[in-house]
């Protein structure tokens, strides 16, 4: 399936509502609809990268910009500790196939996760 047929294409064509909390050029943050903590927010890029694992040297500046972004999301929401994590492939737990940083905190989290 290409990934600008997944459930966050749709979200950036605006064919299916989200809960926005920073929007760019090259990115959208949205509340996840299953929060997994207090704060967790999605980091996606416009482009339509299936999953981490396929990003190419061309992608550099565009996966350093959604770091930057996850951190300024963090800031947004009051975030002192919080978590970022990127799922690549299914065995990972990946389920959308759409590249996304999640951006999860306010409560404590456990190390490692499973
Ligand atoms: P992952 O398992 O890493 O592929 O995470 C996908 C996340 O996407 C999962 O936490 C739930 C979230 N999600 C799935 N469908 C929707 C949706 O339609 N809207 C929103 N806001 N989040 C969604």
């Amino acid at each position: 399936m290409a990934s600008s047929d997944t459930i966050f294409g749709r979200i950036l064509r605006g064919e299916i509502p989200c809960q926005e909390v920073y929007a760019d050029d090259l990115c959208l943050a949205f509340r996840d609809v299953n929060p997994q903590a207090p704060v967790h927010v999605l980091v996606i890029p416009r482009e339509p990268i299936a999953q981490l694992g396929e990003a190419t040297d061309a992608h550099q500046a565009l996966l350093g910009h959604l770091l930057l972004v996850a951190a300024k999301v963090a800031r947004l929401e009051g975030l002192e500790s919080w978590r970022t994590v990127i799922n690549s492939g299914a065995e990972a737990g990946q389920t959308v196939f759409h590249l996304h940083l999640h951006v999860i905190g306010g409560r404590p989290l456990a190390w490692p996760p499973g």
